[in-house]
């Protein structure tokens, strides 16, 4: 058999310098003389990726011969972060585009800033969905992404006096060079109407929906490039479009406006992500939007990538569909719907194949950030999907009947349907019955999900439950967002490291040689100072390399206590300006924050309003002489964090034991060569045993000891009567210091602190701050510090995503690689 061959470009300055003048002239139809940053980051975007096609095509046309097991992975979210750095890195070409730029007079530099990053997510669960597609091109895992193209993003963030503003996020404005729409392969999908029952041909009575409106989805491909010569998988996001039927029928009804509200109310669909991070909203628009994707990516695998004579009774064999959290879990229902409405299987039939199907994560432990939709709303939207739910639960009550006869009240509380307050779907519990696997992303998150938010359901089924530790991609959170230290690192030990970040043992040696530690040392300067290059321009923000970097970056949320990193600087500020402290004595440091607040949740935005003020506080007192800035770029978004993070001396991961699942920036900042003040909680377990006590910060209640206190009953008002530091911290704020004399400003937060305090940020105050005077006393011996810094990343290999993936094989997928062909 002849196979038409695939184009391929030339691997030579000469040969890309050709290739984009070509997409600049023909593409953008614009002269070299003429064209704007943006013609030239365009044309520069879509020459990159015609290098990576090759591959990409290959990939696609081995995949559709071997029919290997793949992966989808399902998510409402995939914060990609800009491309450019990443697809150069892929393909190879960056000393080639280097010198061919140059030789068009041409900055690469000005080019990567005119990318706008696509924010499709949230935070970590959206970005732990990016490394996650990124390991598995590079290990060459057959897999596709599912999501949603939402046409806005994660809002941009400003600050006006000191409080979050949100503005839209129009990433798409100067174009998308990144994505291939394929309009002519848009998949149908249905919402609301009603269910009928019918006889088939044999004349047996069945049930079926018909659905009483339906959208488009328009598939959107990216390329997800393997480093170093992987295969380059596909990204598929789904975009929502107005049927013709839809629009027509009403045109001829005469009703213009009419015709175009309904483009306008169709598109809606995928017009915005959710800006909710942890606390579910309930809103119509949102199971919509998890419908939507998850229909387009079911009907899409069935139909367009398996071929045409596949027999859907080796599913299980050919794909497993990841759950990223419960957002895509209405996935069960729609697949058992396919099988059983569409294709006319029996029940039993279609189960036992869908149940082989699906795994899935869980991302939390806050109890109000566990998914449930109204049975009410979800009948109104989807209303086969919620006989299908009621039938799947039916079947498992009758079960747990049979294996706890005398258990009625088990029986009740293991029901996916809850009835209080409103009857209503536990996502989560659906997702366990249908799922192969349930795993937690760290190992203490995973053993608390078995203990006590899944309890029942581990009891049940033991083996059901795994623990996956999340990782991070080595390729963008150190290759490309340090090069300093991945020169010094590559040199060292060999680039093995990129792909096989258990090498950078090798550089455990080197923490004793003082050499090594005085370039590792100059590498963290130049990262300073770059970061302090781009605050000023970005943000008109002044810091000082020469100061300690305490970096605390994430959303803003209760749980993660930046009001308890705000106490430690506001007790430092107060001691100051009363004399208990000379200035002199303080290690000078730069306290930096960035952080989101979701635009509906008042207590993250007051904080966020605090931390502005009193950084403003401290950054206009001259009797601090410079020794304590606050620095609060608005918008921390991935793009900040590339520089942000490798600038760090000092990484705070402080949330209340138990409630960060994982974290991954933390994993992030190990590998960047910074040390972690951490409680026991999420990944700095892990970290922490890693890395070994002595050269970690550990503070706090522990888990354990949470919990006992919480059933003792917490008062938070009893820290601040005992604790004079802690009481004259929170009289400051609340005296109006803070806030131009108005005590009413910031008296929600301070009250909320004394009276609830839901994450214990009073009970941990005196640890944190004695944490912190110890960060002082080993800062202060320069090259101790930097030995811990370079055992940090010595042993942070374990925190790579590709390992992440491994485990995910071994443990929950069972796929093999597969390479693409040559
Ligand atoms: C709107 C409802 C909702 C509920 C939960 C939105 C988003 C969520 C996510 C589960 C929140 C999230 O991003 N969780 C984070 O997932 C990361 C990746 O596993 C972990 O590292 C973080 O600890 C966890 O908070």
């Amino acid at each position: 058999e002849t196979t038409p061959p695939i184009a391929t470009r030339e691997h030579t300055v000469e040969g890309f310098v050709r290739e984009f003048l070509r997409e600049l002239n023909f593409g953008q139809g614009v002269d070299l003389t003429r064209a704007s940053v943006n013609d030239k980051y365009l044309a520069m975007a879509r020459t990159v990726r015609h290098y990576l096609m090759t591959r990409w095509l290959s990939t696609l046309r081995s995949q559709a011969k071997l029919q290997a097991k793949s992966v989808a992975y399902l998510s409402a979210e995939f914060l990609l972060g800009r491309q450019l750095d990443n697809a150069l890195l892929a393909s190879g070409l960056e000393d080639i585009v280097k010198e061919g730029l140059a030789s068009l007079g041409i900055d690469l530099e000005e080019l990567r800033q005119a990318e706008i990053e696509p924010g499709l997510g949230n935070g970590g669960l959206g970005r732990l969905a990016a490394c996650f597609i990124d390991s598995l091109a590079t290990m060459n895992v057959p897999s596709i992404g599912y999501g949603i193209r939402y046409e806005y993003g994660i809002f941009k963030q400003t600050f006006v006096d000191g409080w979050q503003v949100e503005k839209p996020d129009d990433w798409l404005r100067l174009g998308s060079p990144w994505e291939f729409p394929h309009p002519e392969a848009a998949v149908k999908v249905g919402f609301g109407g009603h269910v009928e029952q019918y006889q088939d041909d044999d004349g047996v009575v069945k049930r079926r929906w018909v659905p009483g409106w339906s959208v488009l989805g328009v598939p959107y491909n990216y390329m997800v490039p393997g480093y170093d010569a992987g295969r380059v998988n596909t990204l598929r996001l789904w975009s929502a479009r107005a049927t013709r039927a839809f629009d027509l029928e009403i045109f001829n009804s005469g009703d213009y406006a009419e015709a175009v509200r309904a483009q306008t109310f169709a598109e809606n669909i995928s017009k915005v992500l959710y800006p909710e991070d942890s606390t579910p909203q309930g809103k119509e628009l949102r199971l919509q939007q998890q419908y939507f994707f998850v229909a387009c990516s079911i009907k899409d695998f069935v139909d367009q990538v398996l071929p045409a004579d596949f027999d859907l009774h080796k599913l299980p064999d050919r794909i497993v569909f990841q759950l990223n959290d419960t957002h895509p879990v209405i996935a069960v229902p729609e697949l058992m719907r396919v099988l059983v409405d569409e294709k006319g299987w029996e029940w039993d039939e279609a189960w036992a194949v869908t149940k082989q199907c699906f795994a899935y994560t869980c991302h939390t432990l806050l109890p109000e950030a566990l998914e449930v939709w109204p049975v009410e709303l979800l009948g109104r939207l989807l209303p086969r999907h919620l006989e299908i739910i009621y039938r799947i639960n039916d079947e498992f009550l009758a079960e747990l009947r049979v294996a706890y006869p005398n258990d009625e009240l088990r029986v009740r509380r293991m029901s996916i349907i809850a009835e209080y307050p409103v009857r209503a779907v536990r996502m989560a519990y659906l997702a366990t019955v249908a799922g192969t696997k349930v795993n937690g992303v760290a190992e203490l998150h995973s053993q608390l999900l078995r203990d006590k938010v899944l309890d029942d359901f581990a009891a049940y089924w033991p083996d059901k439950f795994t623990n996956v530790t999340n990782g991070v991609t080595p390729r963008r959170f150190v290759k490309l967002s340090n090069p300093g230290l991945s020169g010094l690192i590559t040199e060292a030990i060999g680039d093995g490291w990129v792909t096989d970040l258990d090498q950078l043992k090798g550089l455990e040696p080197l923490a004793d040689d003082a050499e090594f530690r005085r370039r590792f040392r100059e590498i963290k300067y130049a990262n300073k100072q770059r970061l302090a290059g781009v605050l000023a321009e970005r943000d008109n923000i002044v810091v000082n390399p020469d100061t300690l970097f305490d970096v605390m970056v994430k959303r803003l949320h209760e749980y993660k206590r930046q009001t308890l990193k705000l106490l430690h600087i506001v007790s430092l500020y107060e001691k100051i300006t009363t004399g208990e402290l000379a200035i002199g004595d303080v290690t000078p440091r730069t306290f930096a924050f960035g952080a989101k607040a979701a635009p509906g949740y008042v207590m993250a935005k007051q904080i966020i309003g605090l931390i502005n003020a009193v950084g403003r506080t401290i950054n206009d007192d001259p009797a601090l002489e410079g020794r304590l800035r606050v620095a609060f770029p608005a918008n921390y978004n991935v793009t900040l964090a590339e520089t942000l993070i490798p600038a760090a001396d000092l990484s705070e991961q402080i949330s209340l034991a138990g409630k960060e699942a994982s974290g991954t920036g933390n994993m992030k900042f190990m590998l960047n060569g910074a040390l972690t003040i951490g409680t026991d909680d999420g990944a700095n377990v892990e970290i922490r045993q890693l890395v070994g006590d002595e050269n970690f910060f550990l503070f706090g209640l522990t888990e354990p000891q949470v919990a006992e206190v919480v059933e003792r009953g917490y008062h938070p008002s009893a820290y601040y009567e005992t604790n004079l530091d802690l009481r004259n911290a929170l009289d400051l704020i609340a005296s109006g210091a803070f806030s131009g004399g108005d005590r009413a400003v910031f008296e929600p937060i301070v009250s909320n602190l004394l009276n609830e305090d839901r994450f214990l940020a009073l009970a941990d105050f005196q640890a944190y701050v004695d944490a912190q005077a110890r960060v002082d006393a080993a800062y202060a011996d320069t090259d101790d510090w930097t030995r811990r810094a370079v055992l940090n990343v010595a042993r942070g290999g374990f925190f790579s995503s590709d390992r992440s993936m491994r485990d995910y094989i071994e443990r929950i997928w069972h796929t093999y690689p597969v390479a693409p062909e040559a």
